[in-house]
């Protein structure tokens, strides 16, 4: 099969272009599902049988996609998963969202991208388009997963084959704003990558934003969540600041956010979770080292956000002592491990290192998370307290580091000791309370 640029934009028009989504996950599965719905035949590809198999089966693992909505594609044709990268010697597009973590060392982590793009190589025709969404660095696409796809096939980007990058804005557990309707942004290793590419997305999505490069795209995705890091780092030590001035940082931010105009309201926290944001911009100041510049905003921020779990353990130490309890051998319940709220995610979450600081200082720690039954990993092994209000009134000390919606605030504040709100869960009655600390 070899479409050339005029053939490919056509089925696509005509949504008969056969689309592989390689990765499907909390990026790939709402994708793969939003592609089917527009009415193209869609597989997706993971190494993970299981993910395979449910999908097979009209079932989801991804809490933003219903299970019957997978169960009525799979069942019409449009959907189906494989593990076998051979499936996709018949499609004329792929998206590649697989994960960008990083190294122990602190580095990026490549090998997922790399994989998917070795793994795809050999199945490379005349008329595909390519399509990386996961977030990393300007330049990857270009210099790592291009010679990847060409080396091997001898095709010519931009003339037999087509390939851009178009970072993924997936906000886990959001509804208002999905996959269908936040504009996505495009770029191409040549115009007529861009074209193909554009041309594929905006069959399925609401608005597409086409930019005049792959770096430009990468680095759009780069600049949204240093944004957010950077912002986040600024509250967290405006709360160090406050604390230290005996200033209310929860009101003074709640009057800073009436205005209407030049001002983005962020919360401060016991640190900064989840798999982008306190890892996206690190890939781009490990990219400007490489260039012999340093990031530096990028480093102080992540600098102040990976010390608020220390932070947040110090003043529930504080707390008990002034409760004359030393932090040493108390019970300390940890309500809420996911890395935000109302998600069933702990990557990354400041949860697992508070919890490890507690452990480190000898305090008995339990935890509740209505989304996670149970914490088994780095050297944490924990099950979720089966009875929320016993493990309240057993605790010596509450620590709210997760403010899911669903807890009640005020039965937990009135059966608590003591409690450590990190995140304002209680709002105003947990200020100036006697049995509440605020962050
Ligand atoms: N956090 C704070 N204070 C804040 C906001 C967040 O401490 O004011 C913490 C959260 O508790 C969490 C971490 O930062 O631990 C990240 O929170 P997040 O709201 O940024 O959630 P994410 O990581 O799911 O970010 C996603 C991102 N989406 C994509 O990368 C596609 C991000 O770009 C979105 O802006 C964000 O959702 C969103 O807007 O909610």
């Amino acid at each position: 099969m070899s479409n050339t640029k005029e053939q490919l934009i056509e089925l696509f028009k005509i949504r008969k272009a056969r689309v592989g989504v390689i990765g499907i996950g909390y990026v790939g599965l709402p994708l793969a599902v939003t592609f089917a719905d527009a009415g193209f035949e869609v597989v997706g590809v993971d190494p993970i049988e299981e993910k395979v198999a449910m999908i097979n089966s009209g079932e989801s693992y991804i809490l933003d996609v219903e299970a019957a909505h997978v169960k009525k594609l799979v069942e019409a044709g449009k959907l189906r998963a494989t593990s076998d990268y051979a499936e996709l010697q018949k499609v004329d597009a792929v998206s590649i969202c697989v994960p960008t973590p990083l190294r122990k060392t602190g580095d990026p982590d490549l090998s997922f991208i790399m994989s998917a793009s070795k793994s795809l190589a050999p199945y490379m025709h005349k008329g595909i388009i390519v399509v990386l969404e996961s977030s990393t660095y300007p330049g990857t696409t270009r210099e790592m997963v291009l010679p990847t796809l060409s080396d091997a096939s001898g095709l010519k980007v931009g003339e037999d084959f087509f390939l851009a990058f178009s970072p993924e804005r997936v906000d886990p557990g959001r509804k208002d704003w999905t996959t269908l309707n936040t504009p996505k942004v495009i770029g191409g290793l040549t115009p007529n990558c861009c074209e193909v590419a554009e041309a594929w997305y905006c069959q399925a999505l609401e608005t597409v934003v086409p930019v005049s490069s792959c770096e430009v795209a990468e680095m759009t995705k780069l600049l949204e969540n240093t944004f957010r890091m950077i912002n986040i780092a600024m509250v967290n030590e405006l709360a160090i600041m406050c604390d230290r001035l005996k200033i209310d940082v929860w009101e003074v931010i709640e009057s800073a956010a009436t205005k209407p105009f030049g001002f983005m309201k962020f919360t401060p926290g016991p640190g900064l979770g989840g798999h982008c944001i306190p890892i996206d911009p690190l890939y781009l100041s490990w990219k400007l080292k490489s260039l012999n510049y340093t990031a530096r905003f990028i480093e102080l921020a992540s600098e102040i956000n990976s010390n608020m779990p220390r932070y947040t353990v110090s003043k529930i130490q504080d707390a008990l002592n002034d409760h004359k309890k030393p932090l040493k051998g108390s019970r300390v319940l940890v309500l809420g491990v996911a890395y935000k709220p109302d998600i069933d995610d702990v990557r990354e979450s400041p949860a697992l290192d508070v919890i490890h600081l507690l452990q480190e200082k000898d305090a008995k720690v339990s935890y509740h998370d209505p989304f996670i039954q149970s914490l088994n990993q780095e050297s944490i092994s924990l099950k979720s307290e089966p009875d929320l209000m016993a493990a309240v009134k057993a605790a010596d000390c509450v620590a709210i580091i997760t403010n899911h919606s669903n807890y009640d605030y005020a039965a937990i504040l009135d059966a608590a000791k003591l409690i450590v709100d990190t995140r304002n869960a209680l709002g105003k009655s947990g200020k100036d309370h006697p049995k509440v600390v605020r962050l």
